[in-house]
């Protein structure tokens, strides 16, 4: 059996975006090569897999943990490529990981406050950083794929949701119980795993047979400043601690197919944390662009190791 390569060091930045983790990877992981973004992120998939899950799963990090490579940009003017990650595999795009980037990248000295390009396997993401920190995402194109999807779901019965995408793809859905709070995570990641579930029995996907990989639970607001809260199932089973940057991205999209929010229009989205993003649409062309502004912190500098006496060192996880 072929013996992965491990390299002995791997140096990351850990932040937070409202309440979500990111680790970005800034050295020591080998680069994967490609001229695309895409291309990066399969040859990533192929043969540095195991770092992916040594970086993010445990025992270094845990399932709720987004890793974040970063790469030389593929796009002129671009400050960067980032390929994004998490428990159990690749994501296309990631909201509240390009706001920690972004942090990231100020903290390393590699950009000031102003506009910033970066390149991700799903197109080129630009975000603005303000002075006071805090970050505006343009993400790419987003788009309601499909309105009033119904499923059946085995002991839920028939959940009814749109499926949209905001960089990656989510059922957005609203259940009328259990409410949107922080002691009912454990039965909100039930019934959302059973309803991603039932997607995939039942043959639901996004456009061309994409997966639909996140789950949304839209709820009304706690927050006065809010116009709504959610609860975002992941695909590595883990939910978004922040309000989620493409379900965001997402709902804002399925919001406007139905005639419920105009171009330009504020959405301010609430997190199941108490956490907010504050967005917006804006149209190019025919491309319908979503915004999403919130703040990320740094928490953290380390070396991670890889002791290859250390039976755990690729990293374990209970999501499969
Ligand atoms: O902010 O887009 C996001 C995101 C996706 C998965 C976790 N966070």
């Amino acid at each position: 059996m072929r013996v992965p390569a491990f390299p002995t060091v791997v140096r990351v930045v850990d932040s937070h975006t409202e309440g979500e983790p990111t680790r970005v990877v800034v050295e020591g992981w080998p680069q994967p090569v490609g001229d695309t973004m895409a291309a990066r992120r399969d040859d990533l998939a192929d043969h540095w897999d195991h770092l992916r899950s040594a970086v993010v799963c445990e025992p270094r990090g845990h399932d709720a943990m987004v890793g974040a490579l970063l790469t030389p940009p593929v796009t002129t003017g671009a400050a960067a490529g980032v390929i994004f990650f998490n428990n159990v595999g690749y994501l296309g795009m990631c909201g509240h990981g390009t706001i920690g980037v972004v942090r990231t990248l100020e903290h390393l000295g590699r950009i000031t406050a102003g506009r910033v390009l970066l390149d991700t396997p799903v197109g080129a993401v630009s975000a603005e950083l303000a002075v006071d920190g805090a970050v505006t995402i343009r993400n790419v194109p987003s788009y309601c794929h499909a309105r009033d999807v119904a499923v059946e779901v085995p002991g839920l019965g028939r959940v009814v949701g749109d499926v949209a995408y905001g960089g990656n793809w989510f059922f957005i859905t609203h259940l009328a119980e259990p409410a949107v709070r922080l002691d009912q995570v454990d039965r909100l990641g039930r019934l959302t795993r059973d309803i991603m579930a039932a997607l995939r029995g039942q043959g639901v996907t996004g456009k061309d047979g994409a997966e639909i990989d996140h789950v949304e639970v839209s709820a009304p607001p706690v927050r006065p400043d809010a116009d709504a809260r959610n609860f975002v199932l992941c695909p590595g089973g883990a939910y978004d601690r922040s309000p989620c940057g493409t379900g965001t991205s997402a709902v804002m999209a399925a919001l406007h197919a139905r005639g419920a929010l105009a171009i330009g229009a504020e959405w301010r989205q609430e997190s199941i944390t108490g956490s907010l993003f504050t967005g917006w649409l804006e149209e190019q062309g025919a491309d319908l662009i979503p915004c999403v502004r919130g703040t990320a912190h740094i928490t953290g500098e380390t070396d991670l190791r890889f002791d290859a006496a250390d039976p755990f060192r690729a990293g374990f996880t209970a999501a499969g």
